[in-house]
């Protein structure tokens, strides 16, 4: 009886040992997750565009426990990279304006940026985005970590979309003129 009682809580302290070392593990990998880790950038594209300014799309998706939020975006050929939603006009219409607190990728889910929809806005283009260019983009998440991705540049003609009446600036009055604008001859096929 005494020898059982004695392995009995042998084995008792030994699984709780290992029990112990395993929540220690699983907490510390919990808080060394950067949201990078957890981000997938796929069908990511950038409308072609002449100057100007014009938008990226593409899905994003979180595979980890936790929303998380993306507080900027940044590209080298665009001198602001902002992240728009498209909203209600309240006249029929609709309009763009920057989303509030920049794009959150719910727990293990994912968010689709497209033409009509949510979109990263390149602003003050700082030369010609080409058909078939490769445009590399960095997003930065709320803790800090980065997630770097390229996207092809594609000619789309649909949704031009138009600014919020209050967010219009001087320098970007022109943008409804030069989207309309003909393509050269020979980019469309
Ligand atoms: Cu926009």
């Amino acid at each position: 009886m005494a020898i059982s009682r004695t392995l009995t809580r042998t084995l008792v302290l030994a699984a709780a040992a290992l029990l112990s070392v395993a929540f220690v593990a699983a907490c510390g990998s919990d808080d060394e997750g950067k949201s990078s880790d957890s981000i997938t950038v796929s069908d990511q594209w950038v409308k072609a565009a002449q100057s100007g300014m014009t938008a990226a799309f593409g899905t994003i998706a979180n595979s980890s426990d936790s929303d998380i939020r993306i507080v900027s975006a940044h590209t080298d050929v665009a001198r602001t990279t902002e992240m728009h939603e498209v909203v209600d006009n309240g006249s029929g219409g609709t309009t763009m304006r920057q989303k509030d607190g920049g794009f959150v990728i719910p727990a293990n889910s994912s968010i689709t940026l497209s033409p009509g929809t949510e979109h990263f806005m390149l602003m003050d283009l700082t030369g010609p985005i080409t058909t078939g260019q490769n445009v590399s983009f960095t997003i930065r998440f709320e803790d800090g970590s980065t997630t770097t991705f390229d996207a092809l540049a594609r000619d789309f003609d649909g949704n031009q979309e138009n600014y919020a009446p209050g967010e219009a600036q001087p320098g970007h009055t022109g943008m409804t003129a030069s989207e309309t604008e003909p393509e050269p001859a020979g980019s469309h096929q």
